[in-house]
């Protein structure tokens, strides 16, 4: 099998977009607004006064108490237990800022926080300025009269937690359910009172860390007449023109009425405007719309896999009356999306899938959780290799699920140069929520912020409004009586579609709009916005977990028109674990797995399913076992996640019983919070998991996807390139003890169209294993792909077994050998087995890095990999470090 992965190095990759993502950023040289950054080191303490510290400003508590030596790293053991009590005590942030006069004399100065998380109360040289209680607003607060030479700011934060339970008891009239999350998630009641991250409460694959903090930045801005809040742009095209316009919004905060002139310009387009400004004191908008050359071919943004996504420049320079001036630009792409949902013959649903530039677009992708519970230490190289990372396994979309963040503006920007879709949720989830009018006015300002922040970003295709809350009424999760329902559904109506709906329709017409994940879109509409089975396959997408069936029979998979979610828990490697954990903790009985594990019964089920197809590991020496522990579950992990992605993917084009024409898989999660057991393909930290390697090959544009079916061995072509192939199907069969296959079999070309699912293979399995030289379902596995070799075009290698591992016959331990070659950035690794391999899995511990193939079955005596390192390492330590295992290696 070859390389899949070809990297030249991804730390240039790294910079060179971090370059770039810089000069994305909106540069004004505004209208004599003079900014005072109020980021750096302020001083905390406790309610008590008896913890007094330095802390950073953007920052939280428990960082500032960790950089401090005050508390050891608080995701080590059993430390986020041993830490609650930070959670529950009150904070104060100060700090003390010297002003010009010059400042002092302006007319207006405003403070503003980017996001203060999330409870507090703030004073300015004592006196009261004003309170927050939502981590995703922005605040603004007029401080002109207060300003002083020497000026103190404190904010006083408030316990989330104390917060969040004062809330609830203050809820009277009705319960709003959960009260509490599961026990075995050791976390923290009430988050659904309180605008915060809610899985900072707990969730089922990350701790309890009811963060406080200024998580974003501080500023004072000072100015005379005239400030910008907002600019935001909105390429859209016209079908009646046939050509494209860029709206501009731009938000102002205006001190006395003036006039001027607005010329707006893409010069790589050869399009300018002039346009008329005129502003009234107060809070002002106003927009305006270039029309892009006609004579102009538009270069489309792309999602990956299906073309560029160029990026062009958008200049704004405003000349006011006065003589004050305003230069701006903003980085704009040009592309529309739909949301199809429309009958499809021969079933009785609609479809659902996204169409992008007039194109119909398989989505390939994962979702997306914080990447850390302290927000503060997600650096810019953390989120742009999970990004890359993320691109390299052929994803083109990831969902924002809405159980965190909504994420900072790097991870848009990054999103929009590397091609991935985001489907944007609103921050809810699996939770009922108030509807009193406070919480719903703050709602109200979030969402408008967050759609006025997101908006210009192309890579955002969809808004949805809340994670599973629709499933949760409908399937009735709380156990609401009848006759409490209609409470529910009237608040469930108010919040996401009379507040939210009806904010985005109105401030973002370039971008469907779903209540819910999982819905089932129009119909669900239909029924009064919670249908009766949100999970129906026949319309909308489909969350699917089911941990007890056997995940290698793609019969127990919903035939989805989207799957938005599914997936299957694995243990991170020992070297992430090892960070946070000692040896007495290596053990799968340890209180410490237990500890980590936050999903019921999560230990157990991964392990069920692992001895459904796999002898369980019998090491005696306990950590080894517990390293093979491990690898079982990621092997159980990644062919689960393999086997039910290519079923997706395979139903694109067909309509079996009605169902079918599946256009979207992306499975639960991308990557981890921490070092625990989770639905990652990335472990917290940035290394790969088997999963992560083979969903570089099961998200590879052209696929070769093999099925039992009645008895009949089936290849399908799936393929998402633009255009068509005449495929044939190789297929080898190898007995378990051999490399050399005992038979092979060309199928004649068929057609496969772009963007099609086609059956290019199909035989009887009997017929198939009588002609191969007796090979029977133990002895021998089958190896395919399809080519089209005028076309220079051939998939990757895949497999199919006719029995589980567990029943294989002749597989022997293959005494893997390597040799190691330094080649700069880096390592070549030269691979010897005595007998095919299945699952071999090279570990590297600690280094970061990634090798251009993993978790492959090596069917032949030598094979070479390349490791691309992220950080500098040498040879010996790399050799030291490399562990190669392979699945007849752990028992
Ligand atoms: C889904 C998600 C998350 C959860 C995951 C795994 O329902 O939306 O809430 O973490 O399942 O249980």
């Amino acid at each position: 099998m070859s390389g899949l992965i070809q990297l030249s190095g991804l730390l240039p990759v790294l910079v060179s977009l971090l370059v770039f993502t810089l000069f994305l950023k909106v540069n004004c040289e505004s209208l004599r607004v003079s900014v005072v950054s109020l980021n750096g080191v302020w001083a905390l303490n406790n309610s008590n006064n008896s913890l007094s510290l330095g802390a950073s400003v953007p920052g939280c508590v428990h960082t500032a108490l960790q950089n401090n030596n005050i508390i050891q790293d608080p995701y080590y053991r059993f430390n986020d237990l041993a830490y609650r009590w930070i959670s529950l005590d009150n904070w104060t942030y100060t700090t003390s800022f010297s002003l010009a006069d010059s400042f002092r004399e302006s007319r207006r100065a405003v403070l503003v926080f980017e996001g203060v998380d999330t409870v507090s109360t703030i004073y300015l040289n004592g006196l009261f300025i004003g309170k927050t209680d939502n981590m995703f607003q922005r605040y603004d607060f007029e401080v002109a009269e207060l300003l002083k030479d020497v000026n103190i700011l404190n904010v006083v934060l408030m316990s989330a937690v104390t917060y969040a339970s004062e809330r609830r008891q203050a809820h009277t009239a009705y319960s709003v359910p959960p009260e509490c999350p599961p026990a075995v998630q050791k976390g923290e009641c009430h988050v659904n009172f309180i605008r915060k991250a809610q899985s900072s409460f707990s969730w089922d694959w990350g701790p309890s860390f009811p963060t406080l903090g200024i998580w974003k930045g501080v500023r004072l801005e000072c100015f005379e007449s005239i400030r910008i809040t907002s600019f935001v742009t909105s390429p859209k095209y016209d079908i009646a023109l046939s050509s494209w316009t860029v709206e501009v919004e731009l938000f102002f905060d205006v001190v006395v009425a003036s006039k001027g002139i607005v010329l707006l310009s893409v010069p790589q387009l050869h399009s300018e405007g002039k346009f008329q400004l005129s502003l009234v004191p107060g809070k002002n908008s106003t927009s305006f719309v270039l029309q892009i050359s006609q004579n102009i071919t538009v270069d489309l943004w792309w999602p990956f896999g299906h073309g560029q996504q160029p990026l062009k420049e958008l200049f704004i320079n405003i000349s006011m009356e006065g003589g004050e001036k305003l230069h701006a630009k903003r980085m704009i792409a040009f592309r529309t999306v739909e949301l199809v949902q429309d009958p499809i013959p021969d079933s009785t649903g609609l479809s659902f899938y996204l169409r992008i530039n007039g194109q119909p677009i398989f989505l390939k992708g994962s979702n997306w959780i914080p990447a850390h519970a302290f927000q503060d230490q997600v650096t810019a190289d953390r989120l742009a290799q999970l990004l890359i990372s993320a691109q390299m396994a052929n994803m083109n979309v990831l969902r924002v699920w809405g159980g965190g963040i909504y994420e900072q503006d790097l991870f848009y920007s990054l999103c929009d140069q590397l091609g991935i879709m985001v489907w944007q949720d609103f921050m809810f989830a699996c939770a009922l929520y108030p509807t009193e009018q406070g919480f719903i006015q703050s709602v109200r300002e979030e969402v408008t912020q967050q759609v006025r922040r997101l908006k210009s970003h192309p890579s955002v295709i969809l808004w949805s409004g809340n994670n599973e809350n629709e499933a949760a009424i409908a399937a009735n999760w709380f156990f609401i009586a009848p006759d409490e329902r209609p409470r529910y559904l009237k608040d469930y109506v108010h919040l996401y579609v009379d507040n939210i709906r009806e904010i985005v329709l109105q401030a973002d017409s370039t971008r469907p709009f779903l209540a819910s994940s999982p819905t089932n879109g129009v119909e669900s509409v239909k029924e009064g916005w919670v249908a009766k089975n949100p999970y129906d396959p026949n319309y909308g997408d489909v969350h699917f977990y089911n941990y007890f069936h056997d995940c290698w029979d793609w019969r127990t998979f919903p035939r989805t028109r989207f799957a938005s979610e599914y997936g299957f828990q694995s243990w991170p490697s020992l070297s992430t674990l090892s960070k946070v954990s000692v040896s007495v903790d290596w053990d799968f009985s340890s209180n410490f797995s237990s500890h980590r594990q936050h999903h019921e019964l999560g230990n157990q089920q991964m392990l069920i399913q692992a001895k459904l197809h796999y002898i369980l590991p019998n090491n005696t020496d306990p950590i080894q076992r517990y390293r093979d522990n491990i690898y079982i579950t990621q092997v159980m992990q990644a062919q689960c996640v393999k086997t039910q992605t290519e079923f997706y993917r395979r139903c694109r084009s067909d309509i079996v019983e009605g169902r079918g024409h599946t256009m979207g898989a992306l499975y639960w999660q991308l990557n981890d919070i921490w070092q625990a057991p989770s639905w990652s393909s990335i472990e917290f930290g940035g290394k790969w998991k088997m999963l992560h390697y083979l969903a570089v090959r099961f998200f590879d544009p052209l696929i070769a996807v093999g099925v039992e079916d009645n008895g009949d061995f089936l290849i399908y072509a799936v393929s998402d390139r633009n255009r068509d192939f005449i495929l044939k199907a190789t297929v080898k069969f190898y007995y378990w003890n051999s490399f050399t296959p005992q038979c092979s079999l060309e199928s004649e070309g068929t057609k496969v169209k772009g963007g099609t699912a086609t059956l290019v293979f199909a035989r009887p399995v009997s017929e198939l294993l009588t002609n191969c030289k007796n090979c029977t379902r133990e002895a021998c596995v089958v190896i395919f792909d399809v080519s089209d070799p005028e076309n220079g075009v051939r998939s990757p290698s895949n497999y199919l077994f006719l029995s589980s591992p567990r029943d294989a016959e002749g597989l022997q331990k293959p005494k893997i050998k390597f040799t190691v070659e330094d080649g700069g950035d880096r390592f070549k690794v030269n691979l010897h087995c005595s007998s095919p391999a299945l699952f071999v899995w090279l570990d590297a511990e600690d280094i970061p890095g990634i090798f251009d193939d993993n978790g492959f079955l090596m069917m032949s005596e030598n094979y070479t990999v390349f490791f691309t390192k992220w950080r500098l390492t040498n040879l010996k330590e790399f050799v030291a470090k490399l562990h190669i295992t392979s699945l007849r290696d752990i028992y």
